[in-house]
């Protein structure tokens, strides 16, 4: 989301040289293999048909102004409508995503911005992450560039579906830079805003010319890793560490808030306008009457490494319930279910169209010693406007007080599926699992694909 951020920080780059122009490094490569010791666990070389989109089951579009229910201008002052049109975002044909921002006859400017359907990317205990894009940033400077505001970024898990609860989520960005100037940034987002140890809504970041040739005028790859053996963030470009963060900066307490939930998912957009460009343009408001249209942000390549650490175990619940409440327990398989019907979802099942009433029931689920304190679902809902309901987790009993629940409405569609949290009551133990929907609407107003637990 990104909001109103570093004013002080991009004072810096103003100062920075202009470095030597030395010519385009080739346009693109494929995903390099992972270095001794790590191991690739996603990745998106955006080959494909020049003209097409990237994959929907890699990648989630944002669409207009704002999340549904999320702060106006994505929370940063950018001005852009975000599409999904191929003007706005394709594939080039070439082993290339391309997002391109527009300027109709009207002077509105659109441009595009996804995130990956993973919202899970995390280092094993004592592990490490790393998050790597190799990407040209739009090829353009000076006035024509002012309002241009490329990045490569990810944000905290519990974001998705909640829109209210940045930074304490903790926010990575791994590139970010506006107008047109030959500089990376790198800032870490958390705690609280407006201040906290973060120093929002700045953020503690740095930034950097890019290496050899321009940010603008060439590749270069970006880079950043979460150690969590070391405790330590660390953001690079083109191999070269320009920025560090540590536990010990934040503290032991901002730390865990940000890397304890289930992990981080990765988003790609061209902003035009808002607070940082603004910034850089001695607070006047950008894009100007200059700036040109038609410009993109070039991406070849996105990939999530691990290394060493111990994953977590995740073991496959057995037909009818039980298994550990930390991965996903499935709808479909549930050893109880009132309401909805069972039906195609993401690539394998869920319960569809959910009432009033409706339950499913997990039997002899494993919090372990926990304790467990957040509640994902991942629904989807196409219900009329105004239906909406609950859905609520109780233990033991169907009758039992909630330990936890959210509300749902629309979410774009019966296939519109999100992960949706909620904090729940301090859970340790074996426990049978209720998953009960309530509703003042008779009306179906929810699909269940999987729910699951986190401390
Ligand atoms: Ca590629
Ligand atoms: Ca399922």
């Amino acid at each position: 989301m990104k909001p109103r951020r570093r004013v002080l920080a991009a004072t810096t780059a103003l100062l920075a040289a202009v470095p030597l122009a030395i010519a385009a490094m080739s346009a693109n490569a494929s995903i390099p293999p992972p270095a001794a010791g790590w191991t690739q666990v996603w990745g998106d070389d955006f080959n494909g048909p020049n003209g097409s989109l990237p994959s929907s089951s890699d990648w989630i579009f944002d669409l207009g102004h704002s999340y549904p229910g999320g702060p106006a201008n994505w929370g940063t002052g950018e001005i852009q409508n975000y599409t999904n049109s191929t003007q706005n975002i394709r594939l080039d044909g070439a082993g290339n995503l391309r997002i391109t921002a527009l300027k109709d006859g009207a002077g509105n400017w659109t441009s595009s911005r996804i995130e990956t359907q993973r919202a899970n990317f995390k280092p094993a205990a004592g592990g490490k992450l790393a998050i790597e894009g190799r990407i040209q940033m739009p090829n353009i400077t000076g006035e024509a560039a002012l309002g241009y505001w490329p990045a490569f970024w990810a944000l905290g898990s519990p974001f998705r579906g909640n829109y209210w609860n940045w930074p304490g989520i903790g926010e990575f960005d791994i590139m970010e830079n506006v107008n047109g100037i030959n500089s990376v940034w790198g800032v870490l987002h958390c705690d609280v805003a407006p201040g906290g140890v973060c120093g929002e809504f700045t953020g503690i970041g740095n930034s950097r010319t890019c290496p050899g040739a321009s940010c603008q005028s060439a590749f270069h790859t970006y880079r950043f890793e979460w150690d969590d053996a070391a405790k330590t963030f660390t953001w690079f470009v083109d191999g070269q560490s320009f920025h560090q963060v540590t536990r010990d900066r934040v503290g032991a307490g901002v730390w865990d808030q940000m890397t304890s939930h289930a992990g981080y998912f990765i988003l790609l957009n061209l902003a035009m306008g808002g607070a940082f460009p603004n910034a850089l343009n001695n607070n006047q408001p950008t894009p100007v009457a200059a700036t040109q249209s038609g410009h993109s942000l070039v991406v070849d390549y996105v990939a999530v490494y691990t290394a060493g650490g111990t994953p977590p175990t995740t073991t496959t619940p057995p037909p009818g319930g039980g298994g550990s409440a930390y991965s996903e327990l499935q709808a479909e398989n549930a050893a109880e279910r009132s309401g909805g019907s069972v039906g195609p979802a993401e690539g394998g099942s869920g319960v569809h169209q959910i009432a009033n009433g409706g339950y499913l029931k997990f039997s002899g689920v494993d919090f372990g010693s926990g304790p467990a304190r957040q509640f994902y679902a991942r629904v989807a809902s196409g219900a009329s406007g105004g239906v909406s309901g609950l859905v609520e987790v109780r233990l033991d009993s169907r009758s039992a007080a909630p330990a936890g629940s959210f509300a749902v409405g629309n979410t774009g569609g019966w296939d519109a599926w999100r992960t949706i949290p909620a904090n729940i009551s301090n859970i340790s133990g074996v426990h049978d699992v209720y998953i009960t929907f309530t509703s003042g609407q008779p009306a179906p107003y929810v699909s269940v694909n999987w729910v699951k637990f986190g401390t």
